[in-house]
């Protein structure tokens, strides 16, 4: 028996990186990215780490804080992320297992699984069972709402990245322009790249429905968050109607979420994001429940951890890959003819470039 690994307190530090390309989403759009890095201090000097997108600015403070409660509550227990999940859940019950509670529990697990894997000196991937392997991967981090001539020239930008394959962001107020932009994208990287598009919840059932039948024969991956994520029983009724598959997950916050959109039959795809699905721990219980029901996985963003969580994923799908921590890693995920190659390193592949934190830290 090796002595146990214990807890000193985990870290929390907020950054605001610059992204390489801005992302137009029918939602908002994302220019910089507000980062909590999160440092799992143990009692044996190994450190794990994780990071969060708090897609806002506005919740970085909020969620540095959460951390820091989370912390005085773990300091001194033993890192055993099923633990400390029973823990969390226990005293964050009463407030909700939700929104930015979730998103700091997540990040907690997700940093005491790295320091795990660096104690044991395994990649997250072995530590869990599983080995690093080169995973297939799209290129996520552009091809935002944008006209269609600046979309096939991000198109080749993005593929000339490495990939075979991108997602376009559509819901323009008009859909005869999201038609054309899937079209010259389409016409210009030709059939052999995988193309998938995403709404980013921005239709009505019907007006999904209606064009949805519209792009059904764009030879397009998938359709993702047609409609408002939570409605379930509207997303049963458009995958049912259109040939293409529907794609949701990113706003899973548990793998309970995630059962009932399954039970639902609500979409044909699945892809949870760790950071809600509540990190690691609730990775693996939702990896289970895509197993079970014979539904392909995709990751959402975080693609460092993801890449060695999709080696352990009975049915990995799809990595998104975005480069969006890159300011601040001491190494970037590698890409390599469409896959992503997780590596042997310990760890999860996250690690600091502490001159670069430094430069980017707020508040
Ligand atoms: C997305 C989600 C959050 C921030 C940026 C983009 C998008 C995706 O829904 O799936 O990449
Ligand atoms: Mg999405």
């Amino acid at each position: 028996m090796t002595q146990p690994l214990r807890i000193k307190r985990f870290v929390a530090r907020p950054v605001i990186v610059p992204m390489s390309l801005p992302l137009q989403t029918s939602s908002g759009a994302v220019a910089k990215a507000p980062l909590v890095l999160i440092d799992c201090e143990t009692d044996q000097g190994a450190v794990g780490h994780a990071y969060l997108f708090s897609i806002t600015p506005a919740a970085l403070k909020p969620l540095t804080a959460m951390v820091g409660e989370m912390s005085e509550m773990l300091a001194g227990d033993e890192v055993l992320p099923f633990e400390i999940e029973r823990k969390l859940s226990q005293r964050f019950t009463l407030l909700g297992l939700a929104g930015l509670q979730r998103l700091a529990q997540s990040g907690i697990d997700m940093a005491a699984w790295d320091a795990l894997a660096r104690a044991r000196g395994l990649p997250l991937a072995r530590l869990l069972g599983g080995a690093p392997k080169p995973v297939r991967a799209y290129n996520s981090k552009g091809l935002g709402i944008m006209p269609a001539g600046a979309a096939v020239d991000e198109a080749h930008k993005l593929l000339a990245e490495g990939f075979h394959a991108a997602k376009i962001r559509v819901g323009r107020p008009d859909a005869r322009a999201d038609l054309d932009v899937v079209r010259a994208v389409r016409k210009a990287v030709g059939d052999g790249v995988t193309l998938m598009c995403d709404y980013n919840q921005a239709l009505t059932v019907a007006e999904a429905i209606r064009r949805g039948r519209m792009l059904d024969d764009e030879g397009l991956s998938w359709i993702e968050e047609p409609i408002r994520h939570d409605d379930y029983a509207g997303c049963a009724r458009i995958a049912a109607e259109l040939s293409t598959p529907i794609q949701i997950g990113e706003n899973f916050d548990s793998a309970f979420s995630m059962q009932s959109a399954l039970s639902a039959r609500s979409c044909d795809f699945v892809m949870p994001d760790v950071q809600r699905i509540g990190g690691v721990t609730g990775w693996l219980r939702a990896a289970s429940l895509a197993h079970a029901a014979g539904i392909e996985m995709s990751t959402h963003l975080f693609s460092e951890v993801s890449a060695h969580l999709l080696c352990v994923t009975p049915t990995a799908h799809w990595l998104e890959y975005v480069d969006w921590a890159d300011a601040v890693l001491a190494k970037r995920l590698a890409i390599k003819d469409g896959f992503a190659l997780p590596d042997e390193e310990p760890g999860n592949g996250i690690a600091w470039d502490e001159a670069a934190v430094k430069r980017f830290l707020v508040g």
